[in-house]
């Protein structure tokens, strides 16, 4: 087992010289409140200093709490980025390495490990992983349209029973998680994954939001026409881009009621028959501006993707202002019951995402905007107010910590490690502290033809390996080219940088034991057997 931190040992020392209610008090292990979003990105997040829009609520948790600048997921795809979370372990130790998997519920995860240590565990909200929840006292979660739920009158898979709530996902998954700390036995510590559906794709904002950007002109990234310059075939074969991937009808939403109602088989029909005629009301008036400047015609070239960004940022950043609303809610409701001290309260989202950055939308790639998730946390207990921490940190390091805090004994063979000493050290980062994120990508060929790829991120470089029917590396020098616009492999003035990437990637790979099938990876390490069979 590996040790658990030694400052633990200071409050038990503590104990034994107090009377026996403070030893009540004392020994009380902290709640866990585990807030997840679905491809909420750090540039969205005015805590991460993103100009686009205001995140009071979430600003608050980092702003009392720590904020990490470089936590990575290690697969940036919802079901593997929330497999590597529940195990602590990487994809191909998990066994689900695409969305198209189907999570082997037996294998140990933090909730099970939790709820032996005596917490009462609960999910609600989006899941994803298709068998049936395991190790949880309570689970409510999204239904229909493949596991990623609808936005309104969304479907529930909750305790055995299939059931449709009325309204809008966002404020219902809260009315859940609120539903269970009312009810839950308050004579143990609590941990709940409160999962959003919001702000994926098809970006669908809540009634009280609608239109609220129609005005709003924001800022587009420097690189929104990049054009892939001195990079492979990866970036230029993906299928993710503004110009041509968005589609009219589900992401731009540039069909009026009438041609919904006519064509049953559009998925914007589906979508919108669950809303209640008042909403769909509003959500007429609102779109017909947009629908009738599109119609023009007068919009082409660089001026039509600009336009779609500027539709897609409406309605990505007003879903997320429901998001941030609900997350003061589930606060000040904490903060009535007296348990808002008591609880960690962490948020994220299961991967970043691309608001327009190298032209496109979505993630997959281990580039930056997608590859870095959100970390905040707040526990005023444990954490000093307005720290923050730059320490290369993954999604595997989520099950170690809360088993930590919970004073559970961390199994040997997760692989992340637990952030307890950071948090305890206002983001300080430990000496022997980890120098490099691993990442490895595996689902295609699939939507948005993203190639396979794995790779490892330094605090100043990132080494990228695309394979499978490609092969091509890419380097990037973080520092001097953070947007990542230069594939400096090759370069001779980044020969020894180079050089001692490749061997850090390939110990990394021999530490978390990936073991790449694909018949290039053969050749690649031809060259020493050894490594070869030890990787096996
Ligand atoms: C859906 C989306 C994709 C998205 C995947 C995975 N298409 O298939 O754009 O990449 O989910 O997202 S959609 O037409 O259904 O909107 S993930 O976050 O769940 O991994
Ligand atoms: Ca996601």
């Amino acid at each position: 087992m590996k040790s658990k931190s030694s400052q633990l040992l200071i409050p038990l020392v503590a104990l034994s010289l107090s009377s026996c209610t403070q030893k009540k008090e004392e020994v009380r292990r902290p709640n866990i409140i585990f807030m997840m979003t679905d491809d909420h990105t750090t540039q969205a997040m005015s805590c991460y200093g993103g100009n686009l829009i205001q995140t009071p609520n979430m600003d608050r948790i980092a702003n009392e709490g720590v904020r990490f600048d470089n936590c990575y997921v290690v697969n940036a795809i919802s079901g593997p980025s929330r497999a590597c979370i529940l195990t602590g372990k990487f994809s191909h130790e998990n066994g689900f390495t695409d969305n198209a998997s189907v999570f082997n519920g037996d294998q140990q995860t933090f909730p099970k490990l939790l709820q032996k240590a005596g917490y009462q565990t609960a999910i609600v909200g989006k899941w994803h992983l298709i068998s049936e929840p395991q190790g949880f006292d309570y689970w409510s979660i999204l239904s229909g349209q493949h596991e990623q739920g609808d936005y309104y009158s969304p479907d529930f898979w909750e305790m055995g029973d299939y059931i449709r709530e009325e309204g809008y996902a966002t404020d219902i998954i809260t009315e859940k998680a609120i539903n269970f700390l009312e009810n839950r036995d308050k004579s143990k510590p609590f941990c709940m994954m409160y999962h959003q559906k919001a702000p994926h794709r098809n970006w669908m904002p809540a009634p009280r939001h609608l239109g609220i950007f129609n005005d709003t002109v924001f800022p587009e990234p420097a690189n929104l026409f990049d054009d892939y310059e001195g990079r492979g075939q990866a970036a230029r074969q993906q299928d993710m881009s503004i110009e041509h991937t968005l589609t009219e009808d589900w992401d731009l939403k540039l069909l009026t009621r009438a041609e919904m109602l006519k064509d049953t088989t559009n998925r914007l029909y589906e979508v919108y028959k669950r809303m209640p005629l008042a909403v769909q009301d509003k959500w007429d008036s609102v779109y017909a501006k947009r629908i009738a400047e599109y119609r023009k015609g007068d919009l082409t070239g660089k001026a039509l993707i600009s336009w779609k960004y500027q539709q897609y940022m409406r309605d990505y950043l007003s879903t997320l202002l429901a998001v941030d609303e609900n997350i003061g809610q589930l606060m000040r409701y904490l903060e009535d019951i007296g348990e808002l001290d008591n609880t960690i309260i962490v948020y994220t989202s299961d991967q970043g995402f691309f608001l327009g950055e190298h032209g496109w939308f979505d993630k997959r790639f281990m580039y930056e905007e997608c590859q870095r998730m959100p970390l905040i946390i707040r526990y005023p207990k444990g954490i000093a107010a307005g720290s923050t921490s730059s320490a290369i940190t993954m999604n595997v390091d989520f099950a170690p910590t809360f088993l930590d805090y919970a004073e559970a004994e961390i199994p040997e063979d997760i692989q992340g490690s637990s952030l307890k000493p950071i948090l305890e050290n206002a983001g300080k980062t430990p000496k022997d502290w980890r120098k490099a994120a691993y990442y490895h990508y595996y689902e295609y060929p699939a939507e948005h033809n993203v190639k396979r790829h794995y790779g490892i991120r330094t605090k100043d470089h990132k080494l990228i390996r695309f394979y499978n029917d490609i092969e091509e590396w890419e380097l990037y020098d973080m520092k001097a080219d953070p947007r990542e616009m230069n594939n400096v492999f090759g370069k001779p003035e980044y020969a020894q940088v180079q050089k001692e990437m490749i061997e850090l990637l390939r110990q990394t790979q021999q530490q978390y034991k990936d073991f790449d099938p694909d018949e290039k990876e053969k050749e690649l390490f031809k060259g020493d057997r050894r490594l070869l069979e030890e990787r096996k």
